[in-house]
């Protein structure tokens, strides 16, 4: 009897852990940085998704972990760790990571009309967080902040759903 009891209570615990890995939900944290306030940037510094600019000269940026999860549900904690500036994220699905977006050069802005936000966490002042959850088919995905001049900065990554 007592054997038999736990065959039952291994057999329970298996079900439990397969249970959870299906519906486990992918968390991905989602830091923005940058470097030193917002002068200089009333031009676009070209650093923006697919213009091939060097990135180690971005002064802002997004920066995503892990950068590859699996499909289904997928929780992003955004947290703000600039000094002083407000940011935002919002992400979109792309085609590939060499994607050149519309942009308003006149609002120095990506042209959020020609890409579709999926989720977004508007306005994150400096050492706050804030999260959202998006249910994401396989595909690329950026994750950029749309503030003046800041996407041409740099702060945009790319991740992956597989
Ligand atoms: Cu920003």
């Amino acid at each position: 009897m007592l054997k038999l009891l736990k065959r039952v209570g291994g057999l329970l615990i298996i079900t439990a852990l397969t249970a959870t890995a299906a519906y486990a939900e992918a968390v991905v944290q989602v830091t923005l940085i940058d470097k030193a306030g917002t002068a200089g940037l009333s031009k676009p510094m070209k650093l923006g998704m697919g213009m091939k600019g060097d990135m180690k000269t971005a002064r802002m940026a997004v920066n995503v972990n892990p950068m590859v999860v699996s499909r289904g549900t997928v929780k992003f904690n955004v947290t703000n760790l600039a000094s002083e500036l407000v940011h935002e994220v919002i992400l979109a699905e792309i085609n590939d990571e060499n994607q050149k977006l519309a942009f308003d050069e006149a609002k120095n802005i990506v042209d959020e009309e020609s890409i579709q936000t999926l989720g977004q966490v508007a306005e994150i002042a400096p050492s706050k967080s804030a999260s959202f959850t998006l249910n994401l088919k396989p595909g690329k995905y950026i994750l950029y902040c749309n503030y003046g001049g800041h996407f041409m900065a740099g702060m945009w990554t790319v991740m992956k759903v597989e």
